[in-house]
C-alpha cells in the first residue's frame, strides 16, 4: 500500500527502534526520565524558548498551549479552518472553557488588521478576547507557509494589546523548510508553539510545547491532569530525538514530492488544485468534476494499492512523507489517473 491519507502514518526507522530498545529510562512524573529530560532540553534549546514539555499528541499540546494562556469564558481567534477548531473534539470548550472566534483567511494565512477587527473586551455582552491561535503550516489550507512578517506582526500587535499568541506548529519544521528559515527565527515572538515529533519527523508517538518557563511548569501540571503523565517515556523520546535532530534535513524531498503530486493532478480532467497552495508536503484538490465523490474515488485507489482520504464529500487530501518515494508517487499517480479513466 502506498499511503498517502497523513504523514501521522509514518512508521520508526530501525534506528529509531534502536534507541527506543536502548533509551535509558527513568519516571518522567518525577521528572526522573533522562532521555524526556534530554528531549526537552534539546527542543528548547532548537526554537530557543525557555523551556520544552513532551505530550503525547497535538491535540493535548494545543490543548495546554490554550489553557496556560487563557481563562474561562474567553474567546480564542483562529482562521476557520483550524485544526484547533474542526479536528480537536472541542477542547478548547471541553477543557478551557474557551470558544473560538474564526475567521476565513486566503491560504488560512491569517492578517493582523482581520484580526483586530474581532477582538472583543468584556461588556454585557461580549466575551473577551483571551488569545490568538496561528498555524503554521496550515494543514486543511493545503500545507501553507506564513510569512514571517505576517507572525511578527501578529505578535507584535497581540502583544502590545496584551494577548499572547500560540502557534499550532505540528508541522513547524515543514515550514522551516519551505522558508529555509531557523524553527528559532519563526517562533521568536509566539508565546508558545505545538510541534509534533510523529508527522513529518517521523517519530511513532509525541509531541512537543515550548514557551516560558512559567507557562510550561502550569503546563506539566496540565499534562498530569489530562492523563499525559507517562511514566518511563523515555523509549518514546529516544525515537523523538532522533526525529528531531535527523529527519528536518530531508523534508523537502517530502515538498518535491508534493509538488509533482499537485502538478499530476492539475493535468487531470476533472481534477482542481490551487497550485499556489502547495507550498510544503499536503495536496488538497477538488474532485466534484469528475462526477464522483471522495469516497467513491477514495475506495478505488484502495482496490489499487493506494491509500488517499477525503476531507469531504468533493475535495481530498494527499500528504507526502518519508514512508513515500518519488516511485510510489508516480505509481500512485497511475493509479488516479487510471481510476479516473475507468
Ligand atoms: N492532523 C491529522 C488529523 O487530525 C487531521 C492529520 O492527518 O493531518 N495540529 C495540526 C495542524 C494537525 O494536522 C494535527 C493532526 C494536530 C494538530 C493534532 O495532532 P495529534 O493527532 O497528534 O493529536
Amino acid at each position: 500500500m502506498i499511503d498517502l491519507r497523513s504523514d501521522t502514518v509514518t512508521k520508526p526507522t530501525p534506528e529509531m527502534r534502536r534507541a527506543m530498545a536502548e533509551a535509558e529510562v527513568g519516571d518522567d512524573v518525577y521528572g526522573e526520565d533522562p532521555t524526556v529530560n534530554h528531549l526537552e532540553e534539546r527542543a528548547a534549546e532548537i526554537f530557543n524558548k525557555q523551556a520544552a514539555l513532551f505530550v503525547p499528541t497535538g491535540t493535548m499540546g494545543n490543548t495546554i498551549g490554550v489553557k496556560v494562556h487563557t481563562q474561562h469564558g474567553q474567546e480564542v481567534i483562529c482562521e476557520a479552518r483550524a485544526h484547533i477548531l474542526n479536528y480537536e473534539l472541542s477542547m478548547m470548550a471541553w477543557f478551557s472553557g474557551c470558544v473560538a472566534r474564526p475567521i476565513s483567511a486566503e491560504h488560512g494565512i491569517l492578517r493582523w488588521p482581520q484580526i483586530q477587527k474581532e477582538l472583543r473586551k468584556t461588556s454585557p455582552h461580549f466575551a473577551p478576547t483571551g488569545l490568538i491561535e496561528i498555524e503554521d503550516t496550515h494543514n486543511m489550507a493545503g500545507g501553507t507557509v506564513y510569512p514571517q512578517a505576517v507572525i511578527d506582526e501578529i505578535c507584535d500587535n497581540a502583544h502590545s494589546n496584551g494577548l499572547k499568541v500560540h502557534m499550532d506548529g505540528a508541522r513547524v519544521f515543514n515550514a522551516a523548510a519551505a522558508m529555509a528559515r531557523k524553527v528559532s527565527d519563526i517562533c521568536a515572538k509566539v508565546d508558545s508553539v505545538n510541534f509534533c515529533l510523529s508527522k513529518g519527523l517521523g517519530a511513532p508517538v509525541g509531541s512537543i510545547i515550548a514557551g516560558d518557563k512559567d507557562a510550561m511548569t502550569y503546563g506539566r501540571l496540565l499534562r498530569k491532569r489530562l492523563g499525559g503523565g507517562m511514566r518511563q517515556a523515555g523509549v518514546l523520546a529516544a525515537a523523538g530525538l532522533l526525529a528531531l535532530e535527523q529527519t528536518p534535513q530531508r523534508l523537502p524531498d517530502d515538498h518535491l514530492n508534493a509538488r509533482y503530486i499537485a502538478e499530476s493532478l492539475h493535468s487531470m480532467p476533472g481534477i482542481t488544485v490551487d497550485l499556489a497552495s502547495v507550498q510544503t508536503n499536503i495536496v488538497i484538490f477538488d474532485v466534484s468534476a469528475t462526477g464522483r465523490s471522495s469516497a467513491e474515488l477514495s475506495a478505488r485507489f484502495r482496490d489499487h494499492g493506494v491509500l488517499m482520504n477525503g476531507i469531504s464529500p468533493t475535495v481530498m487530501r494527499a500528504v507526502t512523507h518519508y514512508d513515500v518515494s518519488r516511485k510510489d508517487c508516480e505509481r500512485a499517480m497511475a493509479v488516479v489517473a487510471e481510476s479516473l479513466r475507468a
